[in-house]
This record gives C-alpha cells, sequence and structure tokens, in this order.
C-alpha cells in the first residue's frame, strides 16, 4: 500500500509569504480555529506516519511559552537532498507550499491535514519552528523563523541554517516544536480541550496508537489509546444507552480505491447517529460513502430477512430509516483525491465511492452474520427495525390526519408570539424567553422593529426522549416551529428561516440551563442545520447590579464581580438577579437585549460525535452516566461547554 518515496515525490507550488498575506485562504479564519488548524496540520502528518503502521505512538505537548510540540516514533521525514530544489526533505517540507506525499497520489492513504495545506503552511504562520528527526542511526536539526526583514516585511518560515546532522541514535522519528505568531493570530492561547477531544477521537478512529497529551501550562497529562477502535468508540458513544446487543459489529475491508471500517451498535433509543470520516476527517454532512453503507444494511438485512423467514413472501421489504432507527454507527474510510462538498465542505463529493463502499460494507457485513452466533444480532437488528416499521406506518396514518386537522400552523401563535415589523431574516431576531413575566419585560423592552419575542410558560417537552411525533405534539414546541417558519425534521428549510438570530434567554440558575439545554437538544435533533448556520444564540442576562446614586454597572459572570466594585468605588451596593423576571423592561433591554451592551454566546457544533454524545447523557434515562458526566464536562453554567460557543454581538 505504502510506496517508497524520497525527496523528489514531493511536489512544489508556490511559496510562503503567500500564506502570511492570505492566512484565510489557507487556514480558513485567523481565529481560534486557525490557531488550531497550524496544529492539526503537524498532528494529521505525525497520524498519518503511524496509520500506516510506522511507529505506533504520538506525543502532544502545550509549552508554557505558548509553543507547541508534536513528536511520533515513525521513520522520520526524509533527510536526503531533493535532485532538482537541492534541498533536504525536511526542508522542502516545511518551505514548499503543498509539499508533502499528500498531493502526490501514488502514496495511497496519505491524507495530510484537515484541508491538505500541509506543514509549511504552520511554519509560515509561526514565529519559529524547530525540527529534530531521527533516521539512519542519526540526529538532524534545523530551525525556521519568520522575521522583519530589510524591506521592512516579514520573510516567513525561512530556514536559520540548512539541515543540521547533530548526534547519533537508534532511535527513529520525528518532532517538531513551533511557536504560532502573534502577528498572525487574534489568539495564540491553545485550549486543552478542543485539542484533548479531536485527540480523543483519533486515537478512536487509529486503533493500537498511543496518543500521548501533555499540557505543561496546567499539568494535565492524558494519555488516549484504544485496542478496540471503532467498536470502543462506538461503546462509547452509546455509554448512556441500553444497547440491543452487548458487542458492536465491527467489519473492515479494503477495495482499489478504499479501505474501510464499520462499526455499528443499536440501542433501543429511536434516533439515528451516524458519524462517517474520510482519512480522519469528519464528514458530517455525510456523503457518497455514507450514502453507500446505508444502501448496503438496507439491501443485505431485507435479503437477511427474506432467506430466515422473518419477513414472510407477502410482506413488503423494510426501508432503510426502519434498520437505522437507534444506531450508533461510525464509518470511517481512506481514499485518494477526496472532493468535498455542501455547505460546510463536510459532504464526501466522489461518485465512484458510493458502489466500492456499498460492496465493501455488503459482503464484509453479510461474512460477518454468518460467523458462529453472530445471525442472532441480525435479527435483534431486524426485530427493531420491524418495531420501527409498525409506528412508521401508524404514524403516517396519524400525520395524514394531523396534518389536515392539527398542522403545525399560524394559528397557535396567536397571543404567544410578539412579532417583529420587519420581514428581513438578516436583521430579525426571536427571543425566546423563560416564564411569562420575563416575556412580559421583553416585550416593553425590545426595539420592535427587528426583535420578536416568544414567551414560554412551561419547559418544552425533553425532545431527546421522544419521537418526533411526540415532540410534535408539545405546545411549546409547536409555537417555537411556527414562529420560525422554517418546519422540522425532514420538513426543515433553512432557507424559510424568518430570522437569524434565534435566542435563547433563560434565568442563570439550573431551572434555566435545563430549559437551555431542552432547547438545544430539540434543535440539535430537528433543526440541526439551525445551529450549523450558526443561527442560535444564548443571551446572558447580568448576574449583578453594582451600584451606588449615579453609578451603574451591570456584571455578567462572577469573575468580573470584584473590579466592577472596584469602579463603582466605596459605598457601593450590590443587587444580584435571580431570575429575568426582576428586571424591569428599560433594565432588560440595557443588559440584555440592546445589541449595543449585551452578551451573546453563538452556538456552533465543532464536533459532532462530542456533541451528540453530551445531548444523549444529558438528556437521556441513564441516570449514573449522566451524573458521571456532569461532574466530568458539563457544569449547566453559563460557561458550560454543552456545545461549543463562541462570544459574539
Ligand atoms: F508536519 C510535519 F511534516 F512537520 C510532520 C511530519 C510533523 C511530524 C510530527 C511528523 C511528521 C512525519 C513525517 N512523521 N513521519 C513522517 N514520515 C515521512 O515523512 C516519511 C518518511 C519516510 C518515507 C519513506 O518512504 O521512506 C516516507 C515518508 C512520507
Amino acid at each position: 500500500m505504502s510506496k517508497s518515496y524520497d525527496s523528489k515525490d514531493i511536489v512544489v507550488l508556490e511559496g510562503l509569504d503567500a500564506v502570511r498575506l492570505r492566512p484565510g485562504m489557507y487556514i480558513g479564519t485567523t481565529g481560534v480555529k486557525g490557531l488550531h488548524h497550524i496544529l492539526w496540520e503537524i498532528v494529521d502528518n505525525a497520524i498519518d506516519e503511524v496509520s500506516n503502521g510506522f511507529g505506533n505512538r504520538i506525543s502532544i505537548t502545550l509549552h508554557k511559552d505558548g509553543s507547541a510540540s508534536v513528536e511520533d516514533n515513525g521513520r522520520g521525514i526524509p533527510v536526503d537532498l531533493h535532485p532538482t530544489l537541492k534541498k533536504s526533505g525536511v526542508e522542502v517540507v516545511f518551505t514548499q507550499l503543498h509539499a508533502g506525499g499528500k498531493f502526490n497520489s501514488d502514496n495511497y492513504g496519505y491524507s495530510g491535514g484537515l484541508h491538505g495545506v500541509g506543514a509549511s503552511v504552520t511554519n509560515a504562520l509561526s514565529e519559529w519552528t524547530k525540527v529534530w528527526v531521527c533516521k539512519n542511526k542519526k540526529r538532524y536539526y534545523m530551525e525556521f523563523e519568520s522575521k522583519v526583514g530589510e524591506n521592512g516585511k516579514i520573510k516567513s518560515g525561512v530556514p536559520v541554517a540548512p539541515l543540521m546532522e547533530i548526534g547519533d541514535t537508534n532511535k527513529t522519528g520525528t518532532k517538531v516544536t513551533f511557536l504560532p505568531d502573534k502577528r498572525v493570530f487574534e489568539t495564540t492561547v491553545f485550549n486543552a480541550e478542543t485539542i484533548s477531544k479531536r485527540l480523543k477521537e483519533l486515537a478512536f478512529l487509529n486503533k493500537g496508537i498511543y496518543i500521548d497529551f501533555v499540557d505543561e501550562r496546567t499539568g494535565q497529562k492524558q494519555l488516549f489509546a484504544y485496542e478496540g477502535g471503532l467498536k470502543d468508540f462506538a461503546l462509547y458513544l452509546n455509554e448512556g444507552k441500553t444497547a440491543l446487543y452487548k458487542e458492536p459489529i465491527f467489519i473492515s475491508g479494503e477495495s482499489k480505491l478504499v479501505k474501510l471500517e464499520l462499526s455499528i451498535q443499536h440501542t433501543d433509543t429511536y434516533t439515528e447517529n451516524m458519524f462517517s470520516y474520510v482519512n480522519n476527517i469528519p464528514t458530517s454532512e455525510g456523503g457518497t460513502h455514507e450514502t453507500g453503507f446505508k444502501s448496503a444494511l438496507t439491501r443485505l438485512m431485507n435479503e437477511l430477512a427474506r432467506q430466515q423467514g422473518w419477513l414472510k413472501e407477502k410482506e413488503q421489504n423494510l426501508i432503510g430509516e426502519d434498520f437505522r432507527e437507534g444506531i450508533t454507527a461510525i464509518l470511517s474510510i481512506k481514499m485518494r483525491n477526496i472532493q468535498f462538498e455542501g455547505q460546510t465542505k463536510t459532504k464526501l463529493g466522489n461518485p465512484e465511492i458510493k458502489p466500492e463502499v456499498e460492496n465493501i460494507v455488503y459482503s464484509e457485513l453479510f461474512k460477518y452474520f454468518e460467523q458462529k452466533n453472530k445471525m442472532e444480532i441480525a435479527e435483534i437488528v431486524f426485530n427493531k427495525a420491524k418495531g420501527a416499521a409498525k409506528v412508521r406506518e401508524a404514524q403516517r396514518k396519524a400525520k395524514d390526519l394531523a396534518r389536515q386537522k392539527n398542522s403545525v400552523d399560524k394559528y397557535n401563535l396567536v397571543g404567544k408570539l410578539s412579532a417583529c415589523t420587519s420581514r428581513k431574516p438578516e436583521i430579525s431576531e426571536l427571543f425566546i424567553v423563560e416564564g411569562d413575566s420575563a416575556g412580559g419585560s421583553a416585550k416593553q423592552g425590545r426595539d420592535r422593529t427587528f426583535q420578536a419575542i416568544l414567551p414560554l410558560k412551561g419547559k418544552p417537552l425533553n425532545a431527546e426522549k421522544k419521537r418526533l411525533d411526540q415532540v410534535l405534539a408539545n405546545e411549546e414546541i409547536r409555537t417555537i416551529i411556527s414562529a420560525l417558519e422554517t418546519g422540522v425534521g425532514e420538513d426543515f428549510n433553512l432557507e424559510n428561516l424568518r430570522y437569524k438570530k434565534v435566542i435563547i434567554l433563560s434565568d442563570a440558575d439550573q431551572d434555566g440551563a435545563h430549559i437551555r439545554a431542552i432547547l438545544l437538544t430539540f434543535f440539535f435533533r430537528y433543526m440541526r442545520g439551525l445551529i450549523y448556520d450558526g443561527d442560535v444564540y444564548i443571551g446572558l442576562p447580568p448576574l449583578y447590579k453594582v451600584y451606588k446614586k449615579d453609578v451603574t454597572e451591570y456584571v455578567y459572570s462572577d469573575n468580573e464581580l470584584q473590579d466592577a466594585i472596584a469602579r463603582v468605588g466605596k459605598g457601593y451596593q450590590i443587587q444580584r438577579y435571580k431570575g429575568l423576571g426582576e428586571m424591569n423592561p428599560e433594565q432588560l433591554w440595557e443588559t440584555t437585549m440592546d445589541p449595543k451592551h449585551r452578551n451573546l454566546i453563538r452556538v456552533t457544533i465543532d464536533d459532532a460525535a462530542e456533541a451528540e454524545k453530551m445531548v444523549t447523557t444529558l438528556m437521556g434515562d441513564n441516570i449514573e452516566a449522566r451524573k458521571a458526566y456532569i461532574s466530568e464536562y458539563a457544569n449547566f453554567n453559563r460557561e458550560d461547554d454543552f456545545l461549543e460557543k463562541s462570544k459574539v454581538n
């Protein structure tokens, strides 16, 4: 699978200063996401090496000076001279854009960074980069830096000296340390949580490799290693749920175009949890590989059902969705020449992949079920699907009726929603407000030209535990759906969205956090596009008012309180807000709704698998798992990490 490779195979495209000139073109953004992107470029190279069977360990270290190191025990980056460039392999990798095996499609499976731009981009956007290679019984070293040249412009990632031999060793491997450039990034502080989540995912996706993570800033150390790979991933995702069979199904196989691994475990829940990856990159919008998998599963299960007599001759085939009710499936493929499509470029577009994946999954899954005691598993899956089909039929009939009588229509908004006058979604905002009294204040305090208010009376229904039809039966939820005008579930259409900001406004207490979690769960389950599009926000009401005669300061978090007290000075008084309802309309406007002063947090999903896990664990039935999870990760408070959030206005 791996072809011999040396410096001459590295393709050369363009120079490094271009990267610094337009970082966005290469890493998307110079925000915190871009910062992590340049780390992933390096990590992905190391992962490629060990996942191709060279070495088994990767260490990631965040240093106190802001730099990061990535080390592997692979073969070491080539050090021989590139025949035409007359530079060492190391120098080529770090100074030539698009250098690296990934653009040489002979090197099967060598995928490289998230957007495949390579280590040179990391170098270009770093103050310095240091590289150590152990290879050929020797240790080598090379260093690069970005510094201001004679013309006053910054030269990016230039070698300080050629590659040097610095000693002897019996080991092999590569270590890279780099310091992200403060002149480039809005922030250069790495987020340990973000890194740790992704490393965990990479460890699941690449079984048998050891991933060490050390954060020297805090002393935190973690080791990720999963002997079971995707099977362990399925077990992890299903931790809070009741599985229908103990051991996850696992298959693997390869063809000319793809290498594939798949793990499946059904639970007694009703939702479908499908996670797919191409070359370790999450494909949250799915694509041809997912389609291939789904076709194979449906076709195989129906054929087995006929063959085993679970389906009678006169009975109809079940549909794909039936076989995927309550499924947790992780599909990971490796391939060359990926084409990404979709709104967020996370959908695999290559049409040739569908039949390849379909064939492999069909035949390998068939072989799997033919093994001793495994046909029972197929039967369990079939029975679950049969149940789903029954409900589906009953629902279809009920739905036809309900569609006419009880449709999610405008009428039930009367007296609930206070609409805004604007019809332009770009400027319109919908505040979903906890409680009638806060709702009343919000209605009086708002700017009615662009702010609509929807007060919620009670707690909306927890969507995690219900099927769509039950969810739709809930008043509060129906009102929200009507107000947004997008439709729901399969009918969801982002284009009809009436408000580009949907702002959840709940109290800063446990109840408020619960309502917020329920609403986010609902959006996550049935209007996911809303979250992917970045239209959902959490409004932050102040926690305190610190004031005396003529000065007032509103405080939004506990750690700002002392500063505010100091600013207001002697003779201050503090009011602690227990709920939104305690504020009068003017105060609510000023502190929480006025775009000039308010604090909003945008809800985004960075990692669908982790978000799914949080949602199911936090909102599901397994109380033990929920407690464990809450104490491990989620404080239901304003800084919580329910989903990744970024602050905006
Ligand atoms: F990103 C990076 F390029 F800087 C980087 C690469 C960073 C780190 C931490 C590791 C690596 C890396 C690259 N580890 N291992 C390799 N392997 C090769 O580049 C390599 C070595 C030998 C051969 C061969 O065919 O002999 C081929 C390759 C691609």
